[in-house]
């Protein structure tokens, strides 16, 4: 593959000028970037139609041009069966990473619980009762840790489950169980969906499509509900469940005469002992003795968005400015952990002084980066050894070039959080919430959440469309990188208020929360399964998730991760739409037509892909409307769509 580097538009790429700024250097220095990637290798059209079938080595078969109905693979394959076959299989990998990474949270508890982590503690206890109980184990009279370890076997057992069904399908609305069992999409146990369905799509085996995507939803409900949800529910109970904290985002957040360390990925596990480990004061003096002021933890991805929703921790950026924040020639180490991490980032960080150094088993980094082995009992020994290396790296760094902008943000809002606020400690109830949408100062909720993506302008979707449903009255909150983006661009900032319609802007104003709420990482996504399962249980809304005026967005979305999380929404009752890039099964009309009308028969919610943002708003407000009509709430409201104008004016 060539290198485009000194062709692209830089200006064109991105609506954040820190990505400009950053481009600048990468073509001075010929460095190349995921922008300069894209520029030089266009997207596969057959596969990006999910038209390409590689199962085995017949094939691989493209089922591409004219007639497509009519041609098939060597084994005789239909291009709907190969499209959804490899649908469901994005969909088994995402389920695979989410719920892999539930696990690991999972044996992390159990350890601590077994008193072999050094410094291990459990944080909130109230939800480790809680959570539990969940699992039908009585809190009552019992020490933490033995309660810990129970809590942790029975997620543990999870995993394994061969038959029933996962415990967290009994969180679910009864009408929602219901209906799993009726179509037999009820999960039975979390990797047993992932394997099954890997069996299905495998070469000379299912050929119906309603039963590949029966199986695609179950693998998705099966982290939704169970490997996703244990991972929110046991990062909460070992290292506190979210409340606001102030912080910063953008490449701003990097210190000039400070250690600067990036910690990227996706666990908080070892990410949060380097925060303590960075706040030792031996660490501070090594700091100091080094010629630096201090030592600057920041973030990138769902790493960042952990450590800032319980640590404060500002977010350099999101997936897209990962190899951006190496060309600072600021950063002093990139510790990597799990999933969205480029290889292209050691090629950015040989130019630079940049300690690469990854920690997981499952995610080495080739060469020019380094391999720490975290000893999972002394996690806070391997977070000072990487401190420390990082701060002797501060030595070796050359010339720098930090961005200026950072925006400032409040996050930290956990599902329990939303509740107190709107009830206060006493009665915390979403009943505010759901009166308000009755009376339709909020007219609906919508989840903005996913990736950002190169083929798309970066950050332009997200922004335009959280702006322009806020403008409509419509609350949203927001996760992984689409949080971070909406935190460079000032829509997490107490100020968003006023780019809210007059209704919600005087909910928000009443209760104390702003109209666009950080609730987490790409696995906290659980977190508004949880928010739309209490609004219907509050009442006066339907009795299930599809009859709430709710609906999920992911404008710039580029990985399986983001379709498996669709697929457990729609499953769950709340309708998608994916922005930017096209549909993955484009190449099959009735896939296509499957996820948008079978699946709205058959779940109450399609899965839809509208590549403008503002055809996305459109489509939303007119799924939330129909809801509103539906429940007999439909007050008719102006529906406000920025112009070009309007737009050219969102930047940071
Ligand atoms: Fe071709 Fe069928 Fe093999 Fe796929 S499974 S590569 S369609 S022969
Ligand atoms: S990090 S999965 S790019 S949101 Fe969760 Fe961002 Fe998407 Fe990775």
């Amino acid at each position: 593959m060539t290198d485009d580097t000194k062709t692209i538009d830089i200006n064109a790429v991105s609506i954040d000028p820190t990505a400009a700024e950053m481009l600048e250097i990468a073509i001075a220095e010929e460095i190349p970037t995921v922008f300069s990637r894209a520029a030089a290798m266009k997207p596969c059209p057959i596969g990006a139609e999910g038209a390409c079938c590689k199962l085995c080595a017949m094939g691989p078969c493209r089922i591409s041009g004219k007639d497509k109905e009519f041609k098939r693979g060597v084994c005789g394959a239909t291009i709907e069966t190969i499209a959804a076959r490899n649908f469901a299989r994005q969909v088994v990998a995402g389920a695979a990473a989410h719920s892999d990474h539930g696990r690991d949270v999972a044996l992390m508890m159990k350890a601590i619980a077994e008193g072999e982590i050094e410094g291990g503690t459990i944080k909130d206890e109230i939800k480790l009762a809680k959570v539990a109980g969940y699992f039908g184990i009585e809190p009552t009279g019992k020490d933490v840790m033995t309660l810990a370890g129970e809590v942790a076997d029975a997620a543990l057992a999870q995993f394994g489950q061969q038959t029933g069904e996962l415990a967290f399908v009994g969180r679910a609305v009864p009408k929602r169980q219901d209906l799993w069992r009726k179509l037999g999409v009820a999960p039975r146990g979390i990797d047993r969906e992932v394997v099954q369905t890997l069996h299905q799509t495998a070469p000379g085996n299912d050929q119906n499509v309603e039963n590949l995507m029966d199986a695609a939803v179950r693998t998705a409900l099966g982290s939704g509900w169970g490997g996703s949800m244990i991972a929110t529910d046991l990062q909460d109970i070992i290292f506190g469940t979210p409340e606001p904290v102030r912080s910063a985002a953008n490449l701003g957040v990097l210190k000039d005469d400070e250690v600067n360390i990036l910690i990227h990925g996706h666990e908080p596990l070892l990410s949060s002992m380097i925060v303590e480990a960075a706040q030792l004061p031996e660490m501070k003096e090594l700091a100091v003795k080094m010629g630096a002021k201090g030592i600057n933890i920041a973030g990138i991805c769902c790493t960042a968005n952990e450590a800032l929703m319980r640590q404060g921790v500002p977010p350099a950026g999101n997936m897209l400015h990962q190899e951006l924040a190496v060309l600072t020639g600021a950063v002093e180490a990139m510790v990597v952990d799990v999933q969205c991490i480029f290889q292209g980032l050691a090629e950015a960080a040989k130019h630079f002084h940049t300690l690469l150094v990854s920690t997981s088993e499952k995610a080495k980094v080739g060469e020019n980066g380094m391999h720490i082995t975290v000893d999972e009992h002394h996690p806070l020994a391997a977070a000072k050894d990487i401190v420390r290396q990082a701060v002797e790296n501060y030595a070796n760094r050359g010339e720098t070039h930090i961005p200026t902008a950072s925006t400032p943000l409040v996050a930290g809002f956990s599902h329990e959080y939303i509740r107190y606020m709107l009830g206060g400690k006493m009665r915390a109830s979403f009943r505010p919430l759901n009166d308000n949408i009755i009376n339709g100062r909020i007219r609906g909720l919508a989840a903005v959440v996913g990736c950002s993506n190169p083929r798309v302008v970066q950050d332009y979707g997200v922004v335009n469309v959280v702006r322009e449903l806020i403008a409509n009255n419509v609350l949203v909150v927001v996760t992984g990188c689409a949080a971070i983006t909406s935190g460079k661009h000032g829509l997490l900032a107490p100020e968003t208020m006023e780019f809210a319609g007059d209704g919600l802007k005087e909910v928000c104003e009443t209760v104390g929360i702003p109209p666009v709420l950080h609730v987490g990482s790409c696995v906290d996504n659980t977190r508004i399964l949880t928010i739309l399962t209490e609004v219907v249980q509050e009442g006066g809304l339907g009795e299930d998730i599809n009859d709430l005026p709710a609906i999920g967005i992911s404008p710039e979305w580029f990985s399986e991760k983001a379709l498996e999380i669709a697929a457990y929404a729609v499953g769950s009752g709340a309708s998608v739409i994916f922005g930017g890039v096209g549909s993955p099964v484009s190449g099959s009309e009735h896939v296509v037509k499957y996820m948008e009308d079978t699946w709205m028969e058959r779940y109450g919610a399609g899965f839809f892909f509208i590549e403008e943002p503002q055809d996305i708003v459109v489509k939303s407000l007119d799924l939330i409307d129909s809801k509103r009509a539906a429940l007999k709430i439909d007050v008719p409201q102006e529906r406000v769509l920025f112009d070009m104008d309007m737009r050219r004016e969102i930047s940071v």
